[in-house]
């Protein structure tokens, strides 16, 4: 008798045909304001969220708050949603730095991890441990009325913003060496800490690129995967800390925040195989062979975007100015020459421009930080901005529980017999 793998295994080929020719049949069929396909493909460009923090237009990309990329940079720290004041600016540092420190049995935790188990894993055991001291779950035990359920998010996730810098920063050392964390400095930024941290304060031009990196990983909208997995758990009333560790696992993936990581992998095999200096031919060899053997080209392609990723351009720009000469920096603009056009010839991939991750490893790797299996916790760290964000303002406006309504491919087969 076959086993239940064995089982699945027989069974699995002529379920993916049924699938086919269910798409085929009915696939462009209406079904309630969507069309059969959405349902198979991932949802892809149903208006289906509320997401306040940033709206992603396909062609011109994201705009927070309305702002673009460039304008962001001209206002900040001022920003028309809150417009602060220096003091205010200070103010905010300061009380991020008092809410930093982590429990002990959190540290615990990440000193007992393997260097072996995946930094984003860590981090994403450590998130969701801090559900201890959550405010909002004590509250919530203790019967607070639905109206102020914001408040105690806040809190949260004003905690959770404030702690992440000591996780990451106790990750990167445990991980890699480098002795104990030092101190936050109550008086200096979020950026600077972090960095500092991480070991890397004694360089503004790294400090300069965290508040460029934060920035514009900070939040697209509400629809990827790390912000809606955020948004979903949260609708259960899982506090921030639960629901924002839900969002690292995501943002785990290769297909979204790792590519980071996988951008890099793939850049030094490229350069071990191929040299320093390697023509177009061969980069173009290269990057078809990576097709051909069934792999993705990691940092390019996107679900929404139709255009270079602003983000990536704002990290060419930085480039630009601060290291131009930079071999590798050289190969990823190599790169960004020669991949969309053999993905446009292949003709699969709706986008073949280059996303947030084909650039952000190379401006970390330029200052020292080559440590790529950590990259994607810095994608976490920044992304904690916009989740949290949407967190409170789903709660202040009682955003209901998630539940959207799924159908099996039978019910659909069955639903369209005959029309
Ligand atoms: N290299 C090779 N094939 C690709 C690529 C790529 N970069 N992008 C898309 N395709 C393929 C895709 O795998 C799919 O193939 P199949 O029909 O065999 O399943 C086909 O093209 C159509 O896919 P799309 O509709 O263009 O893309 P989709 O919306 O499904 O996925 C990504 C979007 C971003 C997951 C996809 O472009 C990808 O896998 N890119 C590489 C990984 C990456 O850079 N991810 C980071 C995204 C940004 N982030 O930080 O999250
Ligand atoms: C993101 O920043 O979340 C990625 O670009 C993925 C997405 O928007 O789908």
């Amino acid at each position: 008798a076959p086993t239940l793998k064995e089982r699945l295994a027989d069974l699995i080929p002529a379920e993916i045909e049924n699938v086919k020719a269910t798409r085929a049949e009915h696939g462009k069929k209406s079904f309630g304001p969507v069309i059969v396909d959405q349902l198979y493909g991932g949802m892809r460009g149903l208006p289906a969220l509320i997401w306040d923090g940033s709206v992603l237009d396909a062609e011109e990309g994201i705009r927070f708050r309305g702002m673009t990329i460039p304008e962001v940079q001209q206002a900040l720290p001022k920003a028309p949603w809150w417009v602060p004041t220096q003091e205010q600016v200070n103010a905010l540092s300061r009380d991020w730095a008092a809410r930093s420190s982590i429990p002990s049995f959190v540290e615990e935790i990440l000193d007992r991890c393997p260097p072996t188990l995946h930094p984003m894993s860590q981090f994403s055991l450590a998130v969701t441990a801090l559900n201890h001291d959550s405010a909002f779950a004590k509250a919530y035990a203790q019967g607070i009325s639905k109206k102020d359920y914001w408040q105690p998010t806040f809190e949260d996730a004003m905690d959770l913003i404030a702690k992440l810098p000591n996780i990451a920063g106790r990750i990167f050392r445990n991980v890699y060496g480098g002795g104990k964390l030092p101190a936050i400095e109550a008086d200096k930024d979020y950026s600077y800490n972090l960095a500092k941290l991480l070991g890397f304060a004694d360089k503004p031009e790294f400090v300069e690129l965290l508040r460029l990196y934060i920035t514009i990983h900070s939040d697209h909208e509400g629809g990827n995967v790390s912000a809606h997995t955020g948004k979903l758990v949260g609708s259960a009333l899982s506090d921030p800390f639960l629901a924002f560790g839900a969002s690292l696992n995501g943002l785990a993936g290769p297909l979204h925040g790792l590519a980071n990581q996988e951008v890099l992998v793939w850049l030094r095999k490229m350069q071990s195989k191929l040299g320093e200096n390697p023509t177009d031919e061969a980069v173009r060899e290269y990057v078809w062979s990576t097709l051909k053997a069934g792999q993705v080209v990691p940092g390019y392609g996107h679900a929404v975007l139709r255009k270079t990723d602003p983000r990536y351009m704002a990290q060419r720009e930085f480039a630009l100015k601060h290291l131009p000469d930079d071999p590798m920096f050289k190969l990823v603009s190599q790169v960004f020459n020669i991949v969309p056009n053999v993905l446009l010839e292949a003709g699969k991939a709706k986008n073949p421009w280059p996303n947030v991750d084909a650039h952000s490893g190379v401006l970390l790797t330029h200052y020292g930080l080559d440590q790529m299996n950590f990259y994607t916790v810095l994608f976490g760290v920044s992304r904690a901005f916009g989740v949290a964000a949407q967190l409170i303002w789903d709660r202040a406006l009682g955003a209901p529980i998630e539940r959207p309504k799924s159908y099996s491919t039978a019910a659909i087969q069955k639903m369209f017999k005959d029309k």
